[in-house]
């Protein structure tokens, strides 16, 4: 076997390449990771582009995704069929935006598009209300919802319109320096920076396990 590899063109992984910010052997080693979900539909040669899915059921049950509540619409968003079955390019962009590599504007329009359930372009109360819900996993009052999240809705919405743009959002990010980057610069966060901060952090499957600090902060 060696170096050569004969599951994609050079062609191919050039392309993968340039999509992701993935080397030639991270995406091998995606692709065996996807393969091994499913051996029995998932073939060793790609050179011929098979139409190949894998369900949703499979994707959600990977260690990256299984502990996190918004795995399902994390799926969706990245599917190209928006229900979270994933074929192998879905996959590797998946990934590839998960990555401590990806920028955090890249990271940040993710987010927006993960937390609009509704998918309108637009997060509005209900689609916040979701959001801290999943992310509290449903360890707060329908009050205290309702109050962070019009609370939320008072910082950020720039415009007036009630609901939060693309614009607004990363607006509202920026302002928080490490929204993405876990706990690093604890003592040097603001309060108004951790309040934001907290809305990003389910996209990180690592900061979720600590439910109870939103509830602290609340
Ligand atoms: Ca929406
Ligand atoms: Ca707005």
């Amino acid at each position: 076997m060696g170096n050569k590899q004969t599951i994609f063109t050079q062609q191919q992984l050039d392309a993968y390449q340039d999509c992701t910010f993935f080397t030639r052997k991270e995406i091998l080693r995606l692709f065996y990771r996807y393969r091994d979900l499913a051996p029995q539909l998932v073939p060793l040669d790609y050179t011929t582009q098979p139409d190949v899915r894998l369900p949703y059921e499979l994707i959600g049950s990977m260690p990256e995704l299984k502990d996190n509540p918004f795995r399902q619409r994390i799926a969706e968003v990245f599917s190209e069929d928006g229900e979270g079955n994933m074929t192998l390019d879905d996959f590797l962009d998946m990934f590839s935006v998960l990555s401590e590599m990806a920028p955090r504007d890249l990271k940040a329009y993710y987010a927006f598009k993960i937390y609009d359930f509704n998918n309108d372009d637009f997060i509005c109360q209900s689609d916040l209300e979701k959001t801290l819900n999943k992310l509290t996993r449903n360890e707060l009052t329908e009050d205290e919802v309702r109050m962070v999240c019009e609370k939320v809705l008072n910082e950020a919405d720039m415009d007036n319109d009630g609901r939060l743009s693309l614009e607004d959002f990363q607006h509202m990010i920026t302002r928080a320096p490490d929204f993405l980057s876990g706990t690093r610069n604890c003592k040097e966060r603001t309060e108004r920076e951790r309040k934001k901060k907290r809305w990003i952090e389910p996209f990180l499957p690592d900061t979720l396990k600590d439910r109870s600090a939103v509830r602290n902060r609340v």
